[in-house]
């Protein structure tokens, strides 16, 4: 059980609090406003759906090869505008970008480097299912001149704070800057994200997993081991039944994780053997990680935590397993008995 919040208590005094506590410095403390203040726009164009025009393709493609949705490209220009930076960033990296967008000159350069996926779950728009923005802000280091992809290349334990907005019946922020993750609501009367959720925990058990099952032939040994004992409910050796979901938005099944327990996993699979899954580690999985390590819950490529991988490529893509502590553990331990096994 979250701690339910007994006054309304808005984005910006809880981030002047956290200042006051010297948990978080003026720059980053601007820096989150001023993404917050870009996901209320993002929140505005998409909650006008077909009314807005912005549905369906934008009749381009990413830096992934997929095809961009109209809201895609304006969720990232939102995102991109410098002006909105006044000094808080060295730079930015995208999903929807081939390679990092230093600061231009004309602005006062910042310390920070932000990384996002600005509409993630963008395929479910056009059929009107939550989505989301999901954001991950790493220091810039030390005396670099010219910001590059590789100056982003740090493991996610270097996040100074991560988080994401998911546009649904309500629009939520839900944010960690190293001490707890918490969740705030758009207020849209006011026009303000109030804290709802305070310290968010996710249970250690769960009954309910959430994986694309169209995929299982797909699958390596392990994790055909591992789902076919969560099939097998209480007759089998895990002795209870499971449930399962899935979105198909990572920003709402984690959220969904956050505020009720579960395991979210996407493993590796065959279709392309190439890629390590479909998840990007640097603006998903990481800042997703650490949500969900803040609120109690584990996060790992089926061996290892996701927070200590050392990222080689800006795009890379990782395996994920995150969630309920306790069973993200078994779905580890299965993997890392196998490879005993080989
Ligand atoms: P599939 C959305 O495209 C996304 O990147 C995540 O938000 C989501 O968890 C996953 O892909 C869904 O993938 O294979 O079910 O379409």
């Amino acid at each position: 059980m979250t701690d339910a919040v007994a006054e309304p208590i808005s984005l910006t005094r809880f981030l002047i609090e956290e200042k006051r506590a010297g948990r978080i410095n003026p720059d980053l403390r601007l820096l989150v406003e001023v993404v917050a203040r870009a996901c209320k726009r993002i929140s505005v164009a998409v909650g006008k759906g077909a009314l807005g025009g912005v549905l369906g393709d934008a009749g381009t493609g990413n830096v992934q090869g997929e095809a961009q949705k109209k809201l895609d490209v304006i969720a990232n220009d939102v995102l991109l505008e410098a002006n909105a930076w006044g000094g808080h960033l060295a730079a930015c990296a995208s999903e929807e970008m081939d390679h990092c967008q230093p600061i231009p000159d004309a602005y006062p350069r910042g310390n920070y480097l932000l990384l996002f996926d600005p509409l993630d779950g963008s395929s479910n728009i056009d059929v009107n299912v939550g989505v989301g923005t999901i954001f991950s802000v790493l220091r810039c280091p030390e005396g670099v001149a010219t910001v590059a992809d590789a100056d982003f290349l740090q493991p996610g334990t270097s996040q100074v704070a991560a988080g994401y907005c998911i546009y649904g019946p309500s629009t939520m922020l839900v944010l960690t800057i190293g001490h707890g993750t918490h969740a705030f609501t758009l207020d849209r009367e006011q026009g303000s994200f109030v804290l709802t959720q305070k310290d968010m925990r996710v249970p250690e058990e769960t009954k309910e997993f959430a994986i694309n099952m169209s995929n299982q032939r797909h699958w390596e040994a392990p994790m055909q081991d591992y789902v076919r004992d969560l099939l097998a409910g209480r007759e089998g050796p895990r002795g209870k039944d499971f449930n399962m979901r899935w979105i198909a938005s990572m920003v709402a099944d984690v959220h969904r994780i956050l505020t009720r327990g579960g395991i979210f996993i996407y493993p590796w699979d065959r279709k392309d053997p190439t890629k390590a899954g479909k998840l990007r580690l640097m603006y998903e999985a990481n800042p997703m990680s650490m949500l969900i390590e803040q609120a109690g819950g584990a996060a790992t490529d089926g061996r290892g935590r996701i927070l200590e991988i050392a990222p080689a490529q800006l795009h890379q893509r990782v395996p994920v397993f995150l969630g309920s502590k306790a069973e993200v553990a078994v779905a580890t331990a299965c993997h890392r008995e196998h490879d005993a096994a080989q």
